[in-house]
């Protein structure tokens, strides 16, 4: 009898419920559901529809029994620094608002006032980002003071799942890291941090570390789905996942998780908390087994997905959500590829521009950061598109070029996971911009590291070591070499 382990990977664009079981020593995985993952307006803000969720994790569960294969264990990862309050029901107060609204412009300075940015950062090692939860809670505070006074617990999106699930709320290392509100050295919730915002220290739990065992479903759940499980907690921060299922062989290696965000980092053991590593942005997000992933988060693949939901005539007006309009055509992301690949456009973007975090246009976005930048303006698809994969490949080149810089080491090749990685021309124009091969896959990078810490929490494998070497000889990698005479950027 084989033993199925299902990882269910919730990203900020879609979700799936993957499966996994291990066959002579290697990983196989089997897809069962998918789903699309959208937000909702709400009270004047942007918001993830819980319920919509709920339903779409019962749904692929249900798909695991109609297969005949019933998962011994199960865990939920979903993007970071989105959480709700709970009161002593487990019932939410307020809403789940998602992390591209804009509640929390400014709030940025009235943090600083509390504490002083360079001291938030050596506590807790975590970029700047607007979105922090730190500055969502902040903004919550602001707006609806009532609910964190009535909130008993704080709950991050997959714990609120699990508990949903199990009956029990726990919080989780990984995820809460991105909070930056976790002390780097201690790797719990930093007390002094969370008195000097008045934020309540009650409603933090404890953290658990990724492989523990949760408890089983709950006889409600049982009964909507038709089996039970025990829930083990994956690393709950999809990143945290998608690094863990990077198959390196040594410590020579950029990690990069392309998705929505593009995560481009290393591995290390102790945290980099100094004023240069801030002045650059990189983070030191927790990892599972106390490994710290130094990133940086770089926008990715969301410019491209804007771009390719505005052509297609959807787009976002503030105030009235999603707004849809005929399209003269449909736009598929071979059709942008095409695309670019026939421009021969020059202009750049820095990436990390803020203007780019939740535009209402991503195409007039790219165009005016071109004009104000002194660049060429891009007015055809192809150069739009042209302009975006170059500059992320530009971008991933000078972020290496930094990472060597505050790390001391020199980086030899770039494993790229995630969906982004079957993107074989930014592949190559990621070589070709750093001078370094980039070897890609696996495709399923968050899911499989989600499934590892089931597996390895099992006994199938006895470390980390052993489950990337699995993975590495599990799941194809294609390799792109640099260009011979491609001109690399220059940091
Ligand atoms: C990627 C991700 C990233 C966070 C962002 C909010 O999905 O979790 O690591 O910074 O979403």
């Amino acid at each position: 009898m084989q033993t199925y382990y299902l990882a269910v990977d919730i990203g900020a664009s879609s979700g799936r419920h993957i499966l996994g079981h291990v066959e002579n020593g290697k990983m196989v995985l089997e897809e069962v559901y998918r789903f699309d993952n959208t937000q909702i307006r709400r009270n004047g803000h942007d918001c993830w529809n819980l319920t919509a969720l709920w339903q779409h994790i019962l749904a692929g569960m249900q798909a695991c029994k109609k297969l005949g294969k019933v998962p011994a264990t199960m865990g939920i990862d979903t993007w970071a620094v989105d959480y709700v309050l709970l009161d002593c029901d487990n019932q939410i107060l307020g809403d789940a608002v998602a992390y591209r609204d804009k509640r929390t412009a400014g709030v940025d300075r009235a943090a600083e006032a509390l504490v002083p940015a360079e001291q938030l950062y050596s506590r807790t090692g975590i970029q700047k980002q607007p979105f922090n939860t730190l500055y969502q809670l902040l903004a919550q505070k602001k707006e609806h003071p009532e609910q964190l006074e009535q909130a008993v617990h704080f709950a991050m999106l997959p714990e609120y799942f699990h508990a949903r699930l199990t009956g029990i709320l726990q919080n989780e290392y990984t995820n809460a890291t991105s909070t930056n509100l976790v002390n780097a050295r201690t790797k719990t919730w930093d007390r002094d941090l969370l008195a000097a915002y008045r934020l309540p220290v009650r409603i933090f739990g404890p953290l658990a570390m990724p492989g523990t065992r949760l408890g089983s479903l709950t006889e409600a759940v049982q009964q909507e789905v038709g089996f039970d499980c025990t829930v083990v907690l994956p690393a709950t921060h999809d990143t945290g996942s998608a690094f863990l299922a990077v198959p390196a062989q040594d410590d020579c290696s950029v990690f990069l998780s392309s998705g929505t965000w593009s995560l481009l980092g290393v591995e290390n053991t102790r945290p980099i908390t100094d004023e240069a590593s801030r002045a650059a942005n990189f983070t030191n997000e927790g990892g599972a087994w106390y490994r710290f992933r130094y990133l940086k988060n770089i926008m990715g693949l969301w410019m491209i997905q804007s771009i390719r939901r505005e052509l297609n005539g959807v787009s976002y007006v503030e105030g009235s959500g999603v707004q849809t309009r005929a399209a003269e055509k449909k736009w598929s992301f071979d059709d942008l590829l095409a695309a670019a690949q026939a421009s021969t456009f020059s202009g750049l973007v820095d990436v990390d521009d803020e203007r780019f975090l939740a535009p209402q246009s991503m195409c007039e976005a790219v165009r005016e950061v071109c004009r104000t930048g002194g660049q060429p303006v891009p007015e055809q698809v192809g150069d739009l598109m042209r302009c975006v994969y170059r500059s992320l490949a530009r971008c991933y080149a000078q972020s290496i070029r930094q990472l060597e810089q505050l790390t001391g080491k020199t980086y030899r090749t770039i494993h790229v996971v995630g969906g982004g990685c079957k993107d074989g021309y930014l592949n190559q124009l990621t070589a070709d911009a750093s001078g370094l091969p980039v070897l890609a896959g696996p495709v399923e990078g968050t899911a499989l590291g989600n499934l590892l810490v089931q597996m390895i929490a099992a006994g199938e494998y006895p470390s980390l070591v052993e489950a990337r070497t699995a993975i590495a000889e599990s799941f194809p990698i294609q390799r792109f070499a640099p260009a011979p005479f491609a001109e690399q950027s220059k940091s």
